[in-house]
């Protein structure tokens, strides 16, 4: 970096110093120069993929997967609208992403024609990122660029959320002046920090709750894993001697081997065991987790968390009624390892909703065998991690138990079908672990097509596919059947057109055997697996069933 320098070559320069490595993206005419400049020799590997979609929600799983920010870069208008449902989705999760725009330079925005990828005014597309970004700019002044650049990228790292630039085409070339704090500066991006005062009484409040409290449960949520406290929860947890859920966004921030792990809390639809445990519990501490619909199973939250919690989350510590602001999870979870806590003793078992009965090789396998036998594959396979699509397999997923590192990464809330296969092969790109990936023909038919990428960048994803000819997870509330098929296409022979092994199974034997043969090669794999029409995951089927119930109630009333 230097003084005086082009915003382009600044803008390089700034993301190589906070360590980014790669970008994720798709050129146009008005973003062409800066989307070169990011592959020159010396920049940044760049990744492309066939639709926008499949790049965004690939940057998504990189920085899911990796904890850095998810840099993309596309053109002005249909690019940049393309891009807008998965940075939605980042948004909401709290992924770290930079999405950088190109746009009409400033001579033609003068020729008072309307210019190509426009929508309706030159600034809609800014319109419409500042409601899915924590901070976005156009960056027209060259006497502020590089600090507005600054300014946007620590933004996503305080707030773990995207943020947004856009450079018009006639802006990569101009001089900036870089301040000199900038130049010095070592690119490490700062957390956000707490008021130490209420940090100590927070700290001190939940410590003497913690000695009352004779049956206390840690509930563990995604900003423990964004906000990179997740390992010293562990300890946490372990100093405490509580037993340990996730949420289901969190499926993956504690280890699922670990002796104090119940397994993945949504609320009412919960493994029996995991309810009862949470109900009974005097004391909960709910770790960076948000209270959504799904994470409750659909129901109001029990009374354990409404009245006997302690939730620390989006810098905040709410005790029972009263609130701690400015007091950020990372700080108070280092502040309870300070202080003296008593240690409490529980044998905890693990909870999933499937039954261990093992299936007889030769049956037509069901949902809950793929989930089964994903297990089983994944008890003696330590250097895989999965990714769940939308649709049944999110729910179906939630009973997946990955060992090793247990990254799992899901988009748990948001859940937009097509992250599945794109989001794998950025995680792969961020960590080279291989993932195995869990989709309906549904959520594949969106984006699996990016597989076709796969060899040009020595990625191996194996995919499971769970083929039930349509939307089925609507199967059981919908009448018209007619309005939830889908083709049936040759999913294992595009597999191999693809440049990948290809596998069709209907027996419970024949998916394991794919499994294993898959694991074996070295090039990605597509497992094809032939799903009764109304066959769906446990979870699903608890779900329905819930609210199958409450509607009921509501049809009496
Ligand atoms: C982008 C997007 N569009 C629509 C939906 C609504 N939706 C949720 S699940 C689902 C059907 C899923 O079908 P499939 O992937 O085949 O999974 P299945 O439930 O059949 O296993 C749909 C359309 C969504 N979540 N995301
Ligand atoms: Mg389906």
């Amino acid at each position: 970096m230097e003084r005086r320098m082009k915003l382009g070559d600044y803008l390089v320069a700034y993301l190589k110093k906070i360590g980014v490595s790669h970008l994720f993206g798709i050129p146009g005419d008005l973003v062409i120069n800066l989307f070169l400049k990011f592959g020159r020799p010396q920049g940044l590997k760049i990744i492309t993929l066939s639709h926008e979609p499949g790049i965004g929600f690939a940057a998504d799983g990189y920085a899911r997967s990796t904890g850095s920010i998810g840099v993309i870069c596309v053109t002005y208008g249909a690019g940049g609208h393309n891009m807008v449902n998965p940075v939605a989705g980042s948004f909401s999760e709290r992924v770290p992403i930079l999405v950088i725009s190109g746009g009409p330079g400033e001579e033609e925005r003068k020729l008072g024609v309307l210019i190509h990828h426009q929508a309706k005014e030159i600034e809609s597309q800014l319109h419409i990122y500042q409601e899915v970004t924590c901070a976005a700019q156009i960056i027209d002044d060259p006497a502020h660029a590089a600090r507005d650049i600054d300014e946007v990228i620590r933004s996503i790292w305080l707030n773990q959320q995207p943020g947004y630039l856009e450079i018009h085409r006639d802006m990569v070339e101009r001089e900036i002046t870089v301040p000199g704090e900038i130049l010095s500066w070592s690119g490490d991006l700062p957390y956000p920090q707490s008021d130490r005062h209420k940090l100590d009484e927070a700290v001190r409040e939940t410590a003497a709750r913690l000695d009352d409290a004779q049956h206390p449960l840690v509930l563990v949520g995604i900003e423990a894993y964004r906000f990179k406290i997740a390992r010293e929860i562990v300890k946490l947890v372990e100093k405490i001697g509580a037993p340990c859920c996730t949420s289901v966004l969190a499926k993956g921030a504690f280890p699922m081997n670990h002796a104090l792990y119940m397994g993945v809390y949504v609320g009412a639809v919960s493994p029996p065991g995991i309810r009862r445990r949470v109900e009974r519990a005097d004391l909960i501490i709910g770790l960076g987790m948000f209270l959504t619909d799904i994470e409750m199973g659909g129901s109001q939250p029990p009374e354990a968390l409404r009245h006997r919690s302690i939730w620390a989350v989006e810098n905040r510590v709410n005790v029972s009624f009263h609130t701690y602001t400015d007091v950020t999870l990372r700080d108070f979870v280092r502040g309870l390892m300070r202080a003296r806590l008593k240690r409490h003793r529980e044998k905890i078992v693990y909870h999933d909703n499937l039954s261990q009965t093992p299936a007889n090789p030769a049956r037509r396998v069901r949902v809950a065998d793929v989930l089964r036998e994903i297990n089983r594959f994944l008890a003696h396979e330590k250097t895989f991690f999965v990714v769940a699509e939308s649709g049944d397999s999110l729910f179906g997923g939630i009973d997946v138990k990955v060992g090793g590192r247990g990254l799992y990464l899901a988009q748990g809330f948001y859940a937009s079908m097509g992250f599945a296969v794109p989001g794998a092969l950025g995680a792969q790109i961020g960590t080279r672990l291989r993932p195995l990936v869990l989709t309906g023909d549904g959520g594949f038919q969106m984006t699996g097509a990016e597989i076709a990428h796969a060899p040009r960048y020595k990625l191996n994803p194996i995919v499971v596919l769970l083929n039930n000819g349509g939307w089925g997870i609507f199967r059981p509330i919908a009448k018209r059947h007619d309005l939830l098929a889908l083709p049936s296409w040759h999913y294992a022979e595009l597999a191999r057109l693809w440049g990948g092994r290809g596998f069709r199974v209907a027996t419970v034997g024949q998916l394991g055997r794919a499994l294993e043969q898959a694991a074996q090669s070295a090039d990605f794999a597509l497992i094809e697996v032939a799903i009764a029409p109304r066959d769906l995951s446990p979870v699903t089927l608890k779900y329905i069933r819930a609210s199958a119930k409450k509607a009921a109630i509501t049809t009496r009333a």
